[in-house]
């Protein structure tokens, strides 16, 4: 165990570590307690068999095709853009991008279409089984997108898996292209800001674990709420795409706020503030095509760095738009793998490729392993039916309400909790009132939160916007609400409407100055000694990370693992649904070691309200008692 324990351990890693190591590490003393990982992992099972998976509707596991992954064992790894960035650096590698005569390609697969499309639930196990033949088949990618945004949390909090596990596992798989990130700037992977000497070791870390092109953007388009951000990733040699969130409309007249003059003001501060990228982020799709046209030709001649652009295929004008923007230039493009594209997610890829031929700046990607890849993905798709957001057809009404991608379902979702599901028209408008009211801000994580809260809340409470003015100082607001109102996520673009921002606070004074430089910065040697004490466990520097920005999301994965062990091992349908009566799964709880479970019976629920629960576990009579909470 010692040894496992210096192997594993984070520093060894990375290869941070000189002789001084063992003797300054006493976590590597530490040794895990015998745990019957068997035991833990039938009772997981029989948890899920009898009371279901928390967000499913409880129901027998139905029969999934098995996803086919290509054979690519015969293959090697092509030379790529990774090896690119290890040879000429982060501004070489920006330098080589903007060379390129045809458009380049960022796949999306593995976060913000999975995000957009099935509430970000795609399990590790499932994105590590395709990783290699994807870096083998399409080698000519410019990076694929596989971590950050909402994915770093939900992993935690719903999938009860590692999120560096993840970063780690696929690192190894995808040598030869660009890993990359979504990073909230000073919300890194979460909701609010957080001090700078996290933001910096959340950065460093990333980077140490495989990231290697961080996409950083602020909720409010607040360049200084990205500095330290753009500063760490730089610090770290890594590629800074630093991106503009678009919102409003260029085109229209009447939305004068969010002009073409903005955004090349905006651009050109992104460059000098250190950005080898410039990212256009669209997340909600409201770029329209004639506008990318233009925005990307007047971008083209304000900066110098490479531009790269992200949508939403809500609308369904997405490859068109697509179409318009590399007309214009742009160096390189967000698309999803076919089935895993469209709607809230991102444009698929195939369909842009074959939109594109005939033309001169079409994707160089081999588009057979492209389907290839995708029958697979067809097939993983059925195991995330029950979090799919029920938008079946283009949604252009996103012109009007303006929610990201990402935010529609979700907001949804709460609004049928509250139980306003038969009014959701009505919260649709509203969110479009309260960013007016707001003053037209931005919306993505997290002032997206604040505005679906705002709304959420008025139509709830029967409120228009007159009762806010008028009644305003007995209303208690959202917390997401004062927060902003207070200045906690940052300065919105020509400031808050004093009069609102007034009767929000009630008095209290808001602050101006960057939140990180107000907030301690977080200890970490006591937080390690805490987490030491608390885990009984050797801690690693990502434990640390984790545990800062989510104390509660962290102990609770903690306090799960420590019942149930590691269930990121389990397939997914038996994940998710649990066993059937008489079935075998095979479960590979570490390299060449399985365990075969069978399923054999269950019993009617006895007078404490358990169940007995009866597997074979290698052949072996097995049982473990299982609470029916139905
Ligand atoms: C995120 O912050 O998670 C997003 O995808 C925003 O678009
Ligand atoms: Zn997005």
């Amino acid at each position: 165990p010692f040894l496992e324990n210096v192997m594993l351990h984070n520093q060894f890693m990375t290869g941070e570590y000189n002789t001084t190591f063992i003797d300054e590490t006493p976590e590597l003393f530490v040794f895990p307690k015998r745990k019957d990982r068997g035991t833990k992992m039938l009772t997981f099972i029989g948890e899920t068999t009898v009371n279901g998976f928390e967000g499913i509707t409880k129901k027998e596991k139905p029969n999934f095709d098995t996803p086919i992954v290509p054979n690519v064992e015969h293959l090697d790894y092509a030379h790529g853009t990774k090896q690119i960035l290890d040879e000429r650096g982060p501004d070489g590698l920006a330098q080589w991008l903007k060379e390129q005569k045809v458009v380049q390609l960022t796949d999306t697969t593995f976060r913000d279409a999975h995000q957009s499309l099935l509430a970000t639930r795609v399990r590790t196990k499932d994105l590590v089984k395709i990783a290699e033949p994807t870096s083998k088949l399409l080698p000519n990618l410019f990076s694929v997108e596989m971590w950050g945004g909402a994915t770093f949390d939900v992993a935690y909090r719903f999938l009860k898996e590692d999120p560096w596990e993840r970063l780690l596992k696929l690192r190894e798989k995808m040598p030869n292209v660009l890993l990359q990130m979504l990073l909230r700037a000073s919300n890194a992977v979460g909701y609010k800001n957080y001090p700078d000497n996290l933001i910096q070791e959340f950065v460093e870390k990333s980077a140490n674990g495989g990231i290697d092109v961080f996409r950083i953007f602020d909720s409010l388009n607040w360049v200084d709420g990205m500095r330290p951000a753009i500063q760490a990733v730089r610090d770290n040699d890594k590629i800074a795409e630093v991106a503009m969130c678009y919102t409003g409309d260029i085109l229209d007249p009447n939305r004068t706020k969010y002009d073409l003059a903005y955004y090349k003001k905006l651009a050109k501060e992104l460059e000098q503030s250190g950005a080898h990228i410039l990212g256009i982020k669209d997340m909600a799709g409201l770029l329209k095509p004639e506008a990318a046209y233009r925005l990307v030709t007047e971008l083209k001649e304000t900066v110098d760095i490479p531009i790269h652009l992200h949508t939403h295929d809500t609308s369904g004008n997405g490859v068109y738009m697509y179409a318009r923007a590399i007309d214009a230039g742009v160096d390189a493009v967000d698309v999803a793998n076919g089935p895993m594209a469209g709607l809230t997610s991102q444009p698929s890829a195939q369909t842009l490729y074959h939109a594109l031929e005939g033309k001169e700046r079409q994707p160089k990607v081999d588009i057979e392993n492209y389907e290839k890849l995708g029958h697979y993905w067809e097939s993983v798709r059925q195991y995330y039916q029950e979090f799919e957001s029920g938008m079946n057809a283009p949604h252009t009404e996103i012109y009007q309400h303006e929610m990201p991608g990402g935010q529609y379902s979700n907001l949804r979702q709460q609004a049928k909790a509250v139980g306003l599901g038969d009014r959701w028209d009505e919260v649709k408008s509203m969110y479009r009132r309260v960013n007016d009211m707001f003053g037209d801000v931005v919306k993505v994580t997290p002032s997206s939160k604040v505005v679906g809260d705002m709304a959420l809340f008025m139509v709830q409470n029967n409120l228009s916007e007159d009762d806010v003015y008028e009644k305003g100082e007995t209303i208690d607001f959202p917390d997401s609400v004062v927060e902003f109102a207070s200045g906690y996520i940052g300065q919105p673009y020509r400031g808050f409407p004093k009069e609102l921002q007034r009767i929000i606070l009630k008095g209290k004074k808001p602050i101006t100055e960057r939140p990180g430089q107000l907030l301690d910065p977080v200890n970490f040697d006591h937080l390690k000694e805490t987490l030491f004490n608390t885990l009984d466990r050797q801690v690693t520097s990502f434990d640390m990370i984790s545990y800062a920005l989510y104390p509660k999301v962290f102990m609770d994965y903690h306090q799960f693992y420590e019942s149930y062990g590691d269930v990121s091992v389990l397939d997914s349908p038996t994940f998710f649904y649990g066993m059937k009566i008489g079935e075998v799964v095979e479960v590979e709880i570490e390299q060449g070691k399985t365990l075969i479970v069978k399923l054999v019976s269950i019993s009617e629920p006895r007078e404490d309200g358990t169940r007995v629960v009866y597997f074979e576990l290698n052949g072996q009579a097995r049982q473990v008692n299982i609470r029916d909470k139905s």
